[in-house]
């Protein structure tokens, strides 16, 4: 009979996994053995496991199955919490697999080595940043406890996790079975999907606004046809970006409220109905909205429940809901008041001797993709993420609601890993300083990731903010020269043309990674960070009016 580890690497497979990103210690190395000895699934260790939480993440948003990280008890798994809790704010469904003592280590007496407050305080703290738990302490019941476990964690989007405990790592075990999916209630899907139609048909103006749920629940596709169907626009939110980028026809952009682009703006918020498929309501999606969410002409579906206008549909899986949308639309021409308006990017960056704005780099990486092919890209928190809302809307995992910093660097390499493509990664100087240096682990993987490394010496976002404090001044480390001893090619540049040149480079150079430096002042920051940071000044300034007239 095979061995609880393998049992459990098996069911790993079986419910989507596809890779396991890792680091071992010692109340792990028996499952890390079986899982290097086994070969059921690639394992990629990183170098520390903040970098093993976003890798692992990453890998779920692109390839839509299980993210997987295993680490050691105490020290590994407390390190790994923040990276799960991002997940868990951005519905990604990683599996924390974390070792733990034995039975026999649990009544010594002693207080064992990575052990906090107590032995059980690792679970506890779990608890708080995943939607299902399972300790595999009894191996009757192991296999059955996986499978529910699994099971939450593809049905829900969220992360889960599981507390190995050494000792039961060879401990003989039964199959882990795949429970089948838990049947909608076809009357209640009807009577949603119907209501949503019938006030879709009334209205307008429609307007879908997607967002990170259509990708967890494989439902792009789908998304855009029942938007071919309807004649109704789609746009993204900001956590959104990237949505639908195979589906340029249906996407008019991405709403980003005041600091977004004027049309979008006007689309979303002269709307007489808003379907919110999949959509986060969050501050970093809304708080710019200039006109706030009115549930009387807005339905959202997310976490399986649907709200039309007042009625609360539960237990209602989103994708189940949009074949249930399209079997029922009738096809409708594009309704002649929404004119879908088109973004224009910024392209055609002139490669001369000027200094970089953020901005040109959005224009440099358009240019390169319209010679070269997209890439899958991934962007830490800081001007980056904003500037990549000025690339064409082309496949993106980034933290843009959790904002956690030191996701970019490891995500990429999660997103090489996972998909065997060839990514570009987005990072500012002080989340590389975090997690950058996790690029020496490709050379080891044969990844040869494109990083743009905007280095304004800077937590600009922070300045801009609060631009009196001297603590946002960061030091030069010369990152471009530091890439050749991790493994990869690093050239800094300070002018357009220098850019241009370094990113048609570092494209055609393969076989390593590629980090491209690029020098920008402080105090400057990409077009749409300075439409944020206004627009959020403004809406301040509204507010504490409000209050003082209060
Ligand atoms: N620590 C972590 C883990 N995540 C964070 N988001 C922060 C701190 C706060 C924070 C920002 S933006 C920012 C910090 C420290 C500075 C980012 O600097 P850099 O990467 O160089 O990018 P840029 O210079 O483009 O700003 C957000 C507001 O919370
Ligand atoms: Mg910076």
């Amino acid at each position: 009979m095979q061995s609880l580890a393998i049992a459990l690497l098996k069911a790993l497979k079986a419910h989507g996994a596809r890779e396991i990103f890792g680091i071992p210690g010692d109340f792990v190395l028996p499952f890390y053995k079986a899982i290097e000895d086994s070969r059921i699934l690639p394992h990629f260790e990183l170098s520390h496991e903040p970098a093993v939480g976003f890798a692992a993440d990453a890998a779920a948003r692109y390839h839509g199955g299980l993210g997987v990280a295993v680490v050691t008890y105490g020290a590994g798994a407390f390190n790994v919490v923040n990276p799960v809790a991002g997940a868990y704010a951005e519905r990604s469904p990683v599996v924390v697999i974390a070792g733990a003592p034995g039975a026999a280590e649990r009544a010594s007496g002693f207080l064992l080595h990575h052990q906090a407050r107590s032995i059980g305080t690792q679970l506890a703290v779990f608890r708080e940043i995943t939607c299902d738990q399972a300790v595999l302490d009894d191996p009757a019941a192991a296999p059955g406890e996986i499978a529910r476990v699994l099971q939450s964690a593809r049905e829900r989007s969220l992360p889960v996790y599981i507390e190995f405990p050494r000792d039961m790592v060879s401990v003989p075990a039964a199959s882990v079975p795949v429970l089948g999916r838990r049947p909608t209630d076809a009357e209640a899907l009807a009577e949603c999907a119907g209501e949503i139609l019938s006030r879709l048909a009334a209205a307008k103006s429609p307007v879908i606004i997607v967002d990170v749920e259509i990708r967890r629940y494989q439902s792009e596709k789908r998304v855009a046809a029942l938007a071919r169907k309807l004649g109704i626009p789609v746009v993204t939110t900001f956590m959104g970006r990237g949505l639908l980028a195979d589906a340029p026809d249906v996407v008019a952009g991405t709403y980003l409220g005041a600091a977004g682009d004027a049309h979008i703006n006007r689309l979303v918020e002269s709307a007489d109905a808003l379907l919110l498929l999949g959509v986060i309501i969050s501050d970093t999606n809304f708080a710019l909205s200039q006109r706030r969410l009115d549930p009387r002409r807005t339905m959202l579906a997310i976490d399986r429940q649907v709200r039309v206008g007042h009625h609360l549909y539960s237990d209602m899986p989103l994708d189940d809901l949009v074949d249930a949308l399209i079997a029922r639309a009738r096809k409708t021409k594009a309704r002649k008041s929404v004119r879908r308006p088109r973004i224009v990017y910024p392209r055609g960056l002139k490669a001369d001797d000027k200094p970089i704005r953020p901005s040109d780099i959005a224009g440099a990486i358009n240019d390169l993709f319209d010679r070269h092919g997209v890439m899958p890209m991934t962007a830490d928190v800081g001007d980056c993420l904003f500037t990549a809302m000025e690339i064409e809307n082309s496949a993106l995992a980034a933290p843009g609601y959790y904002a956690g910093m030191g996701f970019g660097v490891p995500a990429g390499i999660g997103v090489a890993a996972a998909t065997r493509r060839r990514p570009l990664i987005l990072v500012g100087d002080g989340a590389f300083q975090m997690t950058g240096w996790e690029i020496g682990n490709c050379r080891r993987y044969g990844l040869d990731p494109i990083v743009v490394l905007f280095n304004n010496a800077s937590w600009e976002m922070l300045r801009v903010f609060q631009p009196e404090s001297k603590f946002n001044n960061l030091d030069d480390w010369h990152y471009a020269a530091i890439a050749p001893s991790l493994g990869g090619h690093g050239e800094r540049v300070s002018t357009r043309a220098e850019l241009v040149a370094a990113l048609e480079r570092a494209v055609k150079r393969r076989g390593m990674f590629s980090l491209v430096e690029v020098m920008l002042p402080r105090g400057q920051t990409s077009d749409t960070l300075a439409r944020f940071v206004s627009g959020f000044k403004a809406a301040r300034e509204k507010a504490a009016r409000m209050k003082a007239g209060a």
